[in-house]
Order: structure tokens, then C-alpha cells, then sequence
């Protein structure tokens, strides 16, 4: 390996050892480690053709992928090589692995579902290949001034990125507007504009390198290259006029993940990922097919969310204006093709389109989409439309185009199948089925929580990274005195880095013998962090106040970001650190509380934070979560939750035992009901003192003496709208919390309590997901015999 490196150090990065920078080390690295994929990745691509095996073909507009070295480096079986290789050559191996930019090609969890989807894909060893855009620009840097969030671009591609492989021939046109020509009953699409999309490939190999599929996302450029005879007529804007359309197709992820901006250039991007996709997978199936109504037995498409949802007309065009099928027959073949997992219950991210601007961007889908919406009404007359107000309703076209709807947790496709969608559930009764999230045990285990991973080996074998129920062994050693004393060390050491790196960071200077409390994800208000930070006061208030009282120390850890437009959320942010900025000066509390709110938060601060978590802070407002994620992975790494009956919650506590899981607040019916009262949220603050009395601080000024009056819009509404409830469970909510720093006090049945929770959430691994998947919706089997049984 260290040959490898210097190899490619010298001829891939031009540079001798004597001149490279940690960047042309860890480009060599990485660079090395690839060329350890290729074999398999080879095999596999050719297993699959020999067999004419189905495929997967996994669409989304986001893959939250992170750093790779480390990821790619374990799943080898090539960490302890490559640390070895790496310090012979002099350099510092955690240097190199921190050196790489984080791919953050996705908002949150929709984004890092694909990617854990694509790590347990190859594990499991089923063709499959995930589509998406390369975009220039991932998610916004995050940083704050005077504790308010600003946006940077994120530039991760101003480096080489090292995994990837461009395919300059594989490209296909992608057309936008243009109008239709109809024609002797025949129909022919004329767009107006083309752009080029352009593949470029990253392998995804699974544990232990036996499988591996591929990334394929597309980037944009120019049909007609740049125009000489403009730019010799001294026409410079006209010479690169084509140029422009292109280059910002793939420019940036866009941000919001919740309010749906209606842009006409997300359309585009939706459109010019999702045809080039399809394109590229029917290329494919004539290579060894040549009846295009063999199609269902070769391909499963599933799309993430609504976002690639004009997959359903696109394939309709193709095949009926291209191949002649009939409208009916074609619909039919598309939807045997077609899944579609809905990600949330909101109505404000529930995409919809105008319908002029699909019109004049996507002129042949409107036509279809109607064609779809009248076959639908004649067949199901008053079924849910599609069409409705001058608008194109993306969910219930995916619905409509799908042979199976999934909702990802047990709570969640319940209420699709209640409210988004209870019309077309009766319609179609048995087309939502459920597939509960997961979350790749190998990053969110045995790559980012070291100390306890390797404890666990030592204990059970290596077995649980490929099938994480055997972690379930664990659960014999809740009584075990000595193996409870091992898990909190490694709950120790991973506190003690995290400790470091705050006061490197952050400056705040933080106990690791305090609970670390932690809520990370992306800010909004259903998701209630403002209930955290109000929480946060109250506690200290009465610690304030009576400092002796044998309080449990905390230290309360905050990390997301807010959709840039979202005005409410970054005033939530906003208010945390100026109640941080008071609270964490505060001599009489000093060793009683403090509140760490670092920046930027991304995929690999998430694996630096919940390794070191105690508590969980899983708030949301019940029926509001489709699932979470991130729930799993803190359970994984031995926290306890504090939470509501939403989402994946319900399940988690289900398998860790109540008595393992500090519940508080409404569950999803009991909101529902209490929305119904007038005046809820003034009457459940009217009859909680500490509330009030939090509210009032936060009112006068108590966080913000220089402009008292900033935060009147934020209460304001909590006493007179509240929507998410913070009013009505602020009171169950506080008092869990102090449930949870009773139990804290006794280390020894926390670590049993803890113990319980990593030792029982085996189930949520995403290769339990997957092989959900393969057997319910997609119809596919593994190529590696054996392991989908
Ligand atoms: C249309 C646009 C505004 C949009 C862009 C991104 C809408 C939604 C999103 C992303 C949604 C998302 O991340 N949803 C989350 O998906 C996770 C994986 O299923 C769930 O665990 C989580 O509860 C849900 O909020």
C-alpha cells in the first residue's frame, strides 16, 4: 500500500513526497483505496449482466453522503493497512482523514437515508444503482455573527473529488419547453432547449468489499459548445448564451426541506436528473432485452419522495411515443416499474406545481399527466386529483404512477394512509405498505464510536456489523458489573474527545462527568428545539436559585441549521445563543450548565457527537416526524431518549422496553384534539408558573438587554398560535427531564438502562430496511447467495 500511495502520489498528483501537501496525501490515499474497489465492483457489474439480474434503481435528489476514507477504508477491511502505510510515509493519518471535505449533497434525513440505503445495498449484494445530481455547491456552510445564522456557498468540488469517475460517454440530451407536434394520433416532443447530462460514477462497496454498485450522478453542460462566430463578431454575452442553462441546472442543492418555493429551476433539476436516469436504465435493459414490456422484470425504480416523480410521465412518453404503446398499456408497464416513499405528512412540503409553468417547462408531461388523471377518473371515478386549482399535485401523481406507496415508520404510513392519502388508500388498498428507516451500522457504529465497537467485537465476535440483531447478546451483560464499568469508559473516551474538541471549537470549556444532552437536526419548529431552549432556561433558573439542591450537571448540545428563507427558525437559533451566551457566564452555574451550540453542523460532526451523547432529544411534536433517523443511531451508541410518541420513537421504545426510554407529552391524536380547543396553548402557559415565568425573561430582555424587544414575535405567537404545542407539553416535558437526571445520579442502572438500548436496537439497521424492500416492493434478490434470507 505505501508503494501505492507514492505511486499515485507521483503520477496521479504529480508531486514528489518531498513537495506534497496533506491534500496530495490524502488525494493518494483515497486514490489507492479506490483502485482496492475495483475488482468488485467489476465482478459485481458483471455478475449482474451474466445473470440478467433485476436492479435496483434508487432516485433522489439528495445523497448525504460525508467523508469516504474511513468509510471505504473499513468496509475493505484495509483501516489498520492504511494507518500503517500512511505513518511510514510520515504522515498523520487522522490529518489526512480530516482533510477530506464533507459531501454534503442532501438536507438531512431523506439525503443520509439514501446514502445508508446505498451502503446496505452493497452489503446485501443487490444490483442497484442510486441516481442523483452532482451538484457544485452542497448545503450551505453554516456560521454565526453576533448568534445569528449566515449562509456560505460550500465549495467541496473546488478540490478534486477523489472517488469519483468521470464517463464522458455516457451522456444523453436532456430537452426543456419547446412545444408538442401531434400527428395521425401520434405525439412528438420538440423542446425548445437541451442540456447534456454527463455521468459520473462513485463504486459504493459493501462490508467486506463482496458487492458493490454504483453512484451515478449527473452533472450538465452545454448542447452546443460555445458559439465562435458570436465571440469573433465580439458577441461575448451570445457566444456563452447556451452555456448558462447548463451550468446552473447543477450549481446548488437548494436548501429548504420543508416549504416547497414552487422555483422553476428545481423543476428543471427534478426533470434533467430523473430523464437522464431513465434514459440510462433503458439503455441498459436493451443491452440484453429487446421487448420493452419485459421492463417490470428488469428494473425497480423507487423514487425518494416526490422530487423524481415526473419519472411516471417521462417513462410514459418513452414508451408511448416512442414505442408505440398503447396510453393505457403504457401507464400500466410504468407503474409495475415504479415505487414511491413519501417522507413527510406536512402540507407545505408536499411538492405542487403550477400548472402553466409544467406546462411551458415540460410541455409533453402535461399532456400526459392528464392522459394519467382521465385514465384514473374513468377507472376510479372521484378518485383524488391530480389536476386541481391550477395545479399539479406531485404527491398523488406518484401515488397514481406507483405500484407500491411506503411510509417509513409504523406511525407514519398509519397516518398516510389517514390523511394525506386515506382517499386513494381506499381506492388502492393495498398499495401503501410500511418499511420502518434504518441506519448503515457500519458509519454510525463501527466507523464513528471506535471504543465501543471494539468492545463489542471483543465481547460477541465481528459478526454484528453485517447483522446487527446479534447485538442483542448484549442484553445478558445488563447485569454484568464488569462489561456496564467497559461500556460507560467507552461512553467516557468518546465523551472526553468531544470534550476537546468543544474547547478547541468552541472555546466552552465542558465536564465529561456532566450529561451530555443532545438535539441535532435541521431547526424547525415542529421539531421544537425553542421547547429545549425554554426547558434550558427553566432548569436554570432553579439551578440559579438554589445551586445546592444536588442538581445533575449538563452540559446541552444544539446543532442544525435553518432553511435560509425560514424567518421563525433562525430566530429560534438566534435565541439559543444569546440564552448561551448568559447562561454559560453565569459564575453561580458554572459547573451546572452550559450550552454548546457549534456552527456547520454535518455528517461528521454527527459522528463525533453521538457516540458522546447521554440523552436523545427526540421532541417533536407527535405526528409530525415521519420517522427520524438520528433517533436510531443515538440508541445505537447507548443514549437514552428523551421523547414523544412520533415517528420512529414508537418503535424504538417498543424494542428497548419503556422502562429504558424517558416518554413524555400528547401522542398524535391527543394534538389533534387539543387543537380543536380555542385558546389551548394561553391555557396550558396560564396554568404553568415556570413557563410563564421563562416566557417573561425571554419577553424582557433577559437574553438580549441590548434590543429587549427582539424575541416579541416568538413569544408572542407561543401564547397566541403555538401551533407545534410547546405550550401544552412544556410541563411533562421538563419534568422527564428531571426523571432523567434522577437516573443519571445512579451510574450504575444508567449504564444498564443504556446498555439496553444499544443492545436492542439491532432491527433499526437500514440492511433490515432494505431487505424490507427488496421482498415488498421491488421484487429483487441478492447475488450474493444466501444473504436476503
Ligand atoms: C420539496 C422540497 C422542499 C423538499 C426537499 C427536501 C422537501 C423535503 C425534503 C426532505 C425531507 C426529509 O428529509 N424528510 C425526512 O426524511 C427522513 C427519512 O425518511 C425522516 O426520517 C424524517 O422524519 C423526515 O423529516
Amino acid at each position: 500500500m505505501k508503494d501505492d500511495i507514492l505511486a499515485h502520489l507521483r503520477y496521479s498528483l504529480g508531486k514528489d513526497a518531498g513537495h506534497a501537501a496533506i491534500y496530495d496525501w490524502r488525494m493518494a490515499l483515497s486514490l489507492t483505496l479506490r483502485d482496492r474497489m475495483m475488482d468488485s465492483w467489476f465482478q459485481s457489474t458483471k455478475t449482474s449482466y451474466d445473470r440478467h439480474a433485476k436492479r435496483v434503481y434508487y432516485l433522489s435528489m439528495e445523497f448525504l453522503i460525508g467523508r469516504l476514507v474511513e468509510d471505504v477504508a473499513a468496509n475493505l477491511g484495509l483501516v489498520e493497512e492504511a494507518r500503517a502505510a500512511v505513518a511510514e510515509l510520515g504522515q498523520d493519518y487522522d490529518l489526512l482523514v480530516k482533510d477530506e471535505p464533507d459531501a454534503a449533497l442532501g438536507n438531512g434525513g431523506l439525503g443520509r437515508l439514501a446514502a445508508c440505503f446505498m451502503d446496505s445495498l452493497a452489503t446485501l449484494g443487490i444490483p442497484a444503482m442510486g441516481y442523483g445530481i452532482r451538484y457544485e455547491h452542497g448545503l450551505f456552510e453554516q456560521d454565526f455573527v453576533e448568534g445569528q445564522q449566515i449562509e456560505k456557498p460550500e465549495t467541496w468540488l473546488q478540490q478534486r473529488h477523489a472517488w469519483e469517475f468521470e464517463r464522458p460517454e455516457v451522456s444523453y440530451k436532456v430537452g426543456f419547453g419547446g412545444h408538442v407536434h401531434h400527428h395521425e394520433g401520434k405525439a412528438q416532443w420538440h423542446p425548445h432547449e437541451t442540456v447534456i447530462a454527463t455521468a459520473f460514477d462513485t463504486p459504493v462497496v459493501g462490508w467486506q468489499g463482496r458487492w458493490g454498485n454504483t453512484l451515478r450522478l449527473w452533472s450538465a453542460r452545454p448542447q452546443k459548445e460555445f458559439d465562435l462566430a458570436s465571440f469573433n463578431r465580439g458577441d461575448y454575452l451570445a457566444a456563452s448564451r447556451s452555456e448558462a442553462l447548463a451550468r446552473t441546472i447543477c450549481r446548488v442543492l437548494y436548501p429548504d426541506d420543508t416549504t416547497e418555493s414552487g422555483k422553476e429551476l428545481r423543476l428543471k433539476q427534478e426533470y434533467f436528473f430523473t430523464a437522464a436516469s431513465i434514459k440510462d436504465l433503458l439503455r441498459r435493459f436493451f443491452t440484453d432485452h429487446d421487448d420493452i414490456r419485459q421492463l417490470p422484470d428488469a428494473a425497480a425504480i423507487q423514487l425518494n419522495d416526490t422530487h423524481p416523480a415526473i419519472a411516471g410521465p417521462e417513462l410514459v412518453r418513452i414508451l408511448a411515443d416512442e414505442h408505440g404503446l398503447e396510453m393505457a398499456e403504457a401507464i400500466d408497464l410504468a407503474r409495475r416499474c415504479l415505487g414511491y416513499t413519501n417522507h413527510t405528512l406536512l402540507p407545505e412540503a408536499l411538492e405542487r406545481w403550477p400548472e402553466w409553468l409544467l406546462g411551458r417547462v415540460l410541455p409533453r408531461h402535461l399532456e400526459i399527466i392528464r392522459a394519467i388523471e382521465a385514465g384514473q377518473q374513468a377507472q376510479y371515478p372521484g378518485s383524488p386529483r391530480i389536476l386541481d386549482h391550477g395545479n399539479v399535485n406531485m404527491g398523488e401523481l406518484a401515488f397514481i404512477m406507483a405500484h407500491k406507496v411506503n411510509g417509513v415508520s409504523a406511525l407514519h404510513t398509519d397516518l398516510v394512509k389517514s390523511t394525506v392519502f386515506a382517499d386513494l388508500h381506499r381506492i388502492h388498498p393495498t398499495r401503501i405498505v410500511n418499511q420502518t428507516n434504518g441506519i448503515t451500522p457500519r458509519r454510525w457504529l463501527h466507523g464513528c464510536n471506535p471504543a465501543l465497537s471494539g468492545l463489542i467485537t471483543r465481547e460477541i465476535g465481528e459478526g454484528w456489523a453485517a447483522d446487527l440483531e446479534q447485538l442483542g447478546a448484549l442484553r445478558t451483560r445488563t447485569g454484568d458489573p464488569d462489561f456496564l464499568r467497559a461500556f460507560m469508559a467507552a461512553k467516557r473516551t468518546n465523551k472526553e474527545r468531544l470534550s476537546n474538541w468543544v474547547q478547541d471549537h468552541c472555546g466552552i470549556a465542558i465536564d465529561p462527568d456532566a450529561m451530555f444532552d443532545v438535539q441535532i437536526k435541521r431547526i424547525h419548529e415542529y421539531k421544537r428545539q425553542l421547547m429545549n431552549i425554554l426547558e434550558t432556561i427553566a432548569l436554570w433558573n432553579e439551578m440559579h436559585a438554589n445551586p445546592q439542591a444536588g442538581w445533575t450537571p449538563r452540559v446541552k448540545i444544539f446543532g442544525g441549521k435553518a432553511a435560509p428563507g425560514y424567518h421563525v427558525a433562525k430566530e429560534i437559533i438566534r435565541l439559543i445563543n444569546d440564552v448561551a451566551a448568559v447562561v454559560n457566564n453565569d459564575p453561580v452555574t458554572k459547573d451546572l450548565l452550559k450550552i454548546v451550540y457549534p456552527p456547520n453542523y454535518n455528517v461528521t460532526m454527527a459522528e463525533l457527537l453521538i457516540p458522546a451523547a447521554d440523552l436523545s432529544e427526540q421532541i417533536s411534536t407527535a405526528g409530525k416526524e415521519a420517522s427520524g433517523t438520528g433517533n436510531m443511531k443515538f440508541a445505537l451508541n447507548g443514549a437514552l431518549t428523551i421523547g414523544t410518541l412520533d415517528g420512529a420513537n414508537v418503535e424504538i421504545r417498543e424494542h428497548v422496553g419503556a422502562e429504558n426510554f424517558f416518554l413524555f407529552g400528547l401522542t398524535a391524536e391527543e394534538v389533534i384534539e387539543r387543537r380543536s380547543h380555542h385558546g389551548y396553548a394561553r391555557a396550558a402557559i396560564e396554568q404553568s408558573p415556570r413557563m410563564q415565568k421563562v416566557l417573561a425573561q425571554i419577553a424582557e430582555g433577559r437574553f438580549s438587554p441590548q434590543e429587549p424587544g427582539r424575541y416579541h414575535g416568538l413569544v408572542g405567537n407561543l401564547w397566541d398560535h403555538d401551533h407545534f404545542l410547546v405550550s401544552c407539553d412544556f410541563d411533562s416535558y421538563f419534568d422527564t427531564q428531571r426523571r432523567a437526571d434522577e437516573a443519571f445520579k445512579h451510574q450504575a442502572t444508567w449504564a444498564a438502562m443504556a446498555l439496553s438500548n444499544t443492545a436492542s436496537v439491532g432491527w433499526f439497521s437500514s440492511d433490515r430496511t432494505i431487505r424490507g424492500y427488496a421482498r415488498d416492493i421491488w421484487n429483487v434478490h441478492s447475488a450474493i447467495d444466501g444473504q436476503l434470507e
